[in-house]
């Protein structure tokens, strides 16, 4: 898969893309990243791509012709028509759904914007506007990493344990349950807290305990028992801090059966502690 990512900012995008799974995947060869720099695609001599608003009012917009020159310039390397996202505020909001639609094309361009946003008429050549969420950020390089990074893993070969990228909570639309590794009890409390608590609730910790221990049922060598347990958690989870995601999760009988006890067990105690 090939990705063209435009941007005034192209140290940012750098930097991020050459380390961890994406790194690796480039220099596997199972991905391609061409970041262009947006000012290379302007004529004047100080490389403008902002300019005052039509119409008034606060802040600048990115002018058009820079980004018509930077698609047609990466357009013109292609056979295929490439699949063409623009990052913005205004865009559908990018899931673990988007993120498996988009890994099927083979050329997908990233355009980031800045400032107050760009030419209306930049959006004739958009395919598809993506957000990544309902807050703030300054420009679409972010954003265009979050997509990067979230598409990578979904291609062929590039997270090294395929089961993992199968088995993971957005896929299966459960939130994940804990993870402990070695040493089984580590002396307490490690919190920093003062009452010695855990952290965020929900299921797991022995937060009162002097000693951090690792809950026995992992360490007993009962496979269906860790089972069993890791489901109850991922759902005790769920419901205590997602419930929006059971609406549309994939249960087994047995995930269907332990979601039924934590909601009985919800309604007459008024918590969601497994
Ligand atoms: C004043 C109105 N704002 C629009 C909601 C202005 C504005 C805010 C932020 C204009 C551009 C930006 C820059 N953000 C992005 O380009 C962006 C973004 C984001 O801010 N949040 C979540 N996803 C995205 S994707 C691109």
């Amino acid at each position: 898969m090939t990705f063209d990512i435009v941007t005034i900012f192209p140290a940012m995008i750098e930097g991020a893309l050459a380390v961890g799974v994406v790194g690796r995947a480039i220099e596997r060869g199972s991905l391609a990243v061409t970041v262009h720099d947006l000012r290379q695609f302007t004529s004047d001599r100080h490389h403008v791509v902002d300019d005052v608003p039509y119409g008034g009012g606060p802040g600048m917009v990115m002018k058009p012709e820079p980004w018509f020159r930077a698609l047609d310039a990466i357009t013109e390397r292609g056979p295929e028509r490439p699949h063409v996202v623009l990052t913005s505020p205004q865009g559908r909001r990018f899931t673990q759904a988007v993120a498996k639609e988009l890994s099927v094309r083979r050329h997908l361009v990233m355009l980031c914007g800045r400032y107050e946003g760009i030419d209306e008429r930049v959006r004739t050549r958009v395919d598809d506007e993506l957000s990544i969420g309902d807050y703030v950020l300054s420009g679409g390089e972010l954003p265009a990493l979050v997509i990067v990074d979230a598409v990578a893993r979904l291609l062929p070969g590039v997270v090294g344990d395929e089961q993992s990228v199968v088995e993971e909570s957005f896929t299966r639309g459960l939130l994940d349950f804990p993870h402990y590794t070695r040493p089984a009890e580590l002396s307490g409390p490690a919190s920093g807290r003062p009452d010695g608590s855990g952290a965020a609730g929900g299921g797991g910790g022995a937060a009162t305990d002097a000693t951090l221990k690792v809950p026995s049922v992992l360490l007993s060598g009962n496979h269906a028992a860790i089972r069993r347990w890791r489901k109850r958690q991922a759902l005790a989870r769920t419901l205590e801090r997602r419930p929006d995601l059971l609406a549309s999760a994939v249960l087994d009988e047995e995930e269907r059966e332990i979601l039924r006890e934590l909601v009985a067990h919800e309604g007459t105690t008024g918590t969601t502690e497994a």
